[in-house]
C-alpha cells in the first residue's frame, strides 16, 4: 500500500477535516515562497519589511514591496492544488481550511469554509479610521495609496510582531480541537503562532497527513509525510479518496 493509499484509507475514515496551507501550495502557481531559493526573504529581510515599524518608518517601501508581490499574483492561476482542497471542502460537511497565505488564490479556487489568518493582501486598512475595503489595482496608481480621509491605507494582513485576530485564532482553537485528521501543505513550520497547530493536533490524539516537497519541523510529528508537489499529490489523494470504497462523501 503506498503513502497515498494509507493517507486515502484514513481520509476514508475521517469526519472531521482540518487543512492548513502555507507559501508552498501557490508556488506552483508561480508565486515566490518566503524562504525557498526563489523566495520572497532572499532579497529582503522579513524584518525591513512585513512590521509595523518598517511600514512606519518607510511606507513607501512596504508598498513598492506589496506592489510587486500584487503584480505576480495578479497573473496567478489557483493549481491543482488549491482546487483539490476546494474538492475536500466539498466532500465533507465538518471541513475548515486555515491558511496562511495572503494571496487569495483559495478563495478565487472556491474554498468559503476558509480562515485567512495572516490576511490578504489585496484588501487594505485605513491608518485612521480603521475601515477596511478591496484594493485591487494592479499596478497601485500611487504609493503610498491614500484612504478618501487623506490617512495612509496598509495592506490588511498581519505582519510579525502585530497578534492574530482572536476571532481566526478562536476558530482555529475550536477546529484543532474537532478535527480527527489534519492535512497541511507547503509550509516550513517556521512561523508561530500556527507553526504550532500541527503538534496541537497531534498532542489531542488527530491523525497529521504533511504534503511538501521536502522535510520540516512538522515531519517529525507527521503520521504520513507525502513529498512532492502539492499540485501533484493532492489530486492524487483526491482521486485515491473518491475510489475508496469505505468512503462517502458526508
Ligand atoms: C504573533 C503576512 C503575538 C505578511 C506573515 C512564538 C509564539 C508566538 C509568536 C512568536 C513565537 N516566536 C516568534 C514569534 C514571533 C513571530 C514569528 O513566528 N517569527 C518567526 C520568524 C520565528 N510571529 C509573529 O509575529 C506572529 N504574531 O504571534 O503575535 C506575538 C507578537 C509579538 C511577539 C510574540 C508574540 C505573526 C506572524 C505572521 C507574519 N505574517 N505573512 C505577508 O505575507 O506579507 S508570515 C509569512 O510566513 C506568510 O504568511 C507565510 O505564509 C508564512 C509562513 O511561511 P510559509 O507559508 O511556511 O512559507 P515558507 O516559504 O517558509 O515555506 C514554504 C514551504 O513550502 C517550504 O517548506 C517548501 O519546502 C514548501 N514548498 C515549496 N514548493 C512546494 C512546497 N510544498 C509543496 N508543494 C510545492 N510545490
Amino acid at each position: 500500500m503506498t503513502d497515498i493509499d494509507r493517507a486515502a484509507e484514513r481520509l476514508g475514515k475521517t469526519k472531521n477535516l482540518l487543512v492548513i496551507t502555507g507559501a508552498g501550495i501557490s508556488h506552483e502557481s508561480g508565486i515566490p515562497t518566503f524562504r525557498g531559493n526563489d523566495g520572497l526573504w532572499q532579497n529582503y529581510r522579513a524584518e525591513e519589511l512585513a512590521t509595523p515599524e518598517a511600514f512606519e518608518r518607510d511606507p513607501e517601501t512596504v508598498w513598492e514591496w506589496y506592489d510587486w508581490r500584487r503584480g505576480i499574483i495578479g497573473k496567478a492561476e489557483p493549481n491543482g492544488g488549491h482546487l483539490a482542497i476546494k474538492e475536500l471542502e466539498e466532500l465533507y460537511d465538518n471541513f475548515l481550511l486555515i491558511t496562511q497565505n495572503v494571496d487569495g488564490l483559495h478563495g478565487r479556487a472556491g474554498n468559503t469554509k476558509m480562515v485567512e489568518i495572516h490576511g490578504n493582501l489585496w484588501r487594505v486598512r485605513c491608518e485612521r479610521e480603521g475601515t477596511t475595503s478591496m484594493l485591487m489595482d494592479v499596478p497601485l496608481p500611487s504609493i503610498p495609496p491614500r484612504c478618501k480621509c487623506g490617512a495612509l491605507l496598509r495592506p490588511d494582513v498581519v505582519w510579525f510582531g502585530e497578534s492574530l485576530s482572536p476571532h481566526a485564532l478562536g476558530q482555529a482553537d475550536r477546529a484543532m480541537e474537532a478535527c480527527d485528521t489534519l492535512i497541511v501543505v507547503g509550509t516550513s513550520g517556521a512561523v508561530y503562532p500556527v507553526a504550532s497547530f500541527p503538534s496541537t493536533v497531534k498532542s489531542r490524539g488527530g491523525f497529521v497527513i504533511e504534503i511538501n516537497t521536502e522535510p520540516t519541523p512538522i515531519s517529525s510529528i507527521a503520521n504520513i509525510a507525502l513529498y512532492g508537489k502539492s499540485g501533484d499529490i493532492l489530486p492524487e489523494l483526491v482521486k485515491a479518496l473518491r475510489s475508496n470504497p469505505a468512503f462517502s462523501p458526508s
